[in-house]
């Protein structure tokens, strides 16, 4: 009995460590087993930004392979950049979609393997936007647009599209966002400082 109470310490912790933003999600009344499979599937925000870069050959090829893709990441952005969590949660859905209607067969073995480590990283963000409020949201867009950012690396594409920075985001730690317009619109403060950033690079 003593362990089992151990492991539920362990497995309460671990969830407060890996979503503290999460208020909507009650971990509290969950059922033990629920909460030992959170355990397994939680994740510790904190990993998110250590992870470093990925050594990603550069495909300049123009195709519209990621089109599906790209245009749910924009969706989830714009949600953002108008304040409006059910759109950004609906972009996630539709980010979950495209990566399923996604054709890998294509793909070279090298490209595969590397491709499917993205994706598995962007899809869990993907599932933590659609269920969770505004703030949390953008802390997984951080994370994400890196995914998405090395999947246009990967992958290349015929979009036009830019790499807006905006310095403040993530505790004035900067943070990186693509979009699809020229003007800057910025995801991580919405209306409360619509204008903060500039374009790093432009793609296409
Ligand atoms: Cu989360």
């Amino acid at each position: 009995m003593k362990k089992v109470i151990g492991i539920l310490v362990v497995a309460l912790i671990s969830i407060t460590i890996s979503c503290k933003n999460n208020k909507e999600q009650e971990h509290d009344t969950m059922g033990n087993e629920e909460m030992s499979t959170e355990m397994h599937e939680g994740h510790d925000h904190s990993d998110m930004k250590d992870m470093g870069q990925r050594k990603i050959t550069q495909n300049t090829t123009k195709n519209t392979a990621t089109a599906a893709i790209l245009d749910a990441y924009f969706e989830i952005k714009n949600g953002l950049v108008a304040d409006d969590k059910d759109k950004t949660a609906k972009g996630g859905t539709a980010l979950l979609a495209a990566f399923s209607k996604f054709d890998m067969t294509q793909l070279s073995d090298d490209t595969h393997k590397e491709y499917m480590e993205i994706q598995e990283s962007a899809k869990e963000h993907a599932e933590h936007i659609i269920k969770n409020p505004i703030d949390h949201q953008r802390e997984h867009f951080e994370s994400l647009s890196t995914d998405i950012n090395d999947i246009i690396i990967l992958l290349g594409t015929d979009k036009v599209i830019y790499q807006d920075y905006c310095p403040m985001a993530s505790n004035n730690k900067g943070a990186m966002w693509l979009s699809e317009v020229k003007d800057i619109k910025n995801p991580y403060f919405g209306s409360k400082m619509l204008n903060c950033g500039s374009i790093k690079k432009q793609i296409n």
